[in-house]
């Protein structure tokens, strides 16, 4: 079943913490990421690891191989699960943030392609193709590929195979749940879900759709 998991680029901690809670029993993962960790430092990692949902570091880690070890050993022992990082910095570099992961019993995942529409301009010409070939290269355990460009999640399914598939750009970026969900292991909703007028049944809604 294809997994949904909520990016919750809120900036308050006690909005953070009651959207979570409340979508806690319809979603697999949550996504935090510079907004709301700059917001309200790295202590949200503890009030929200109480809902028992693994956590996910969307830092786009993208530094040289030393830096990218003390972010990402900064990222797991503030408690999250996963980290997700940037490929075109190279295999050493990329490389780092999977070991660091797998030193703590965790996964990185390698954005191979973004979703907004000026990532065309750098990703495609065989680019996005490259990244998902490192990935596959330096162990990662999987990749970040578009929700709005569901063609492209295809052709880089075929290079990675069975590794694991994340994409956001569902809802308020265009992305097509329904078109989306069958092609990947889990989609990234953030705005369409935390912006919602209810989010819990925003959550449930999309957590039926995924099935
Ligand atoms: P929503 N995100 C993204 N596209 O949207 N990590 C990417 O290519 C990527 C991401 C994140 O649009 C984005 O930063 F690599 O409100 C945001 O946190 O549903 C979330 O996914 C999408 O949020």
């Amino acid at each position: 079943m294809t997994e949904l998991i909520l990016s919750l680029d809120v900036l308050d901690k006690t909005e953070a913490c009651a959207i979570a809670k409340s979508c806690a029993p319809y979603i697999d993962a949550i996504k935090v990421g510079y907004p709301l960790v700059l917001a309200t430092g790295l202590s949200i990692v503890r009030d929200l690891a109480d809902l028992g949902l693994p956590l996910i570091a969307d830092f786009k880690v993208a530094d040289i191989p030393n830096t990218n070890r003390l972010i990402c050993e900064a990222v797991f022992s503030a408690g999250f699960d996963a980290v997700i990082a940037h490929g075109f910095v190279g295999p050493d570099a990329a490389r780092t943030c999977v070991e660091v992961a797998h030193s703590h019993g965790g996964a990185a995942y390698i954005v191979a392609e973004m979703s907004h529409p000026g990532a065309t301009e750098f990703f495609h010409g065989g680019v996005a193709e490259r990244i998902a070939e490192l990935a596959v290269a330096v162990r990662a355990d999987g990749i970040i590929a578009p929700a709005t460009r569901p063609e492209r999640i295809v052709r880089l399914r075929e290079i990675i195979g069975k590794k694991t598939i994340y994409s956001p750009g569902v809802g308020a970026q265009g992305g097509d749940p329904d078109a989306v969900a069958r092609l990947v292991d889990g989609i990234i909703v953030g705005r369409s879900i935390y912006a919602a007028e209810d989010p819990a049944a925003e959550a449930e809604r999309l957590s039926r759709i995924r099935r």
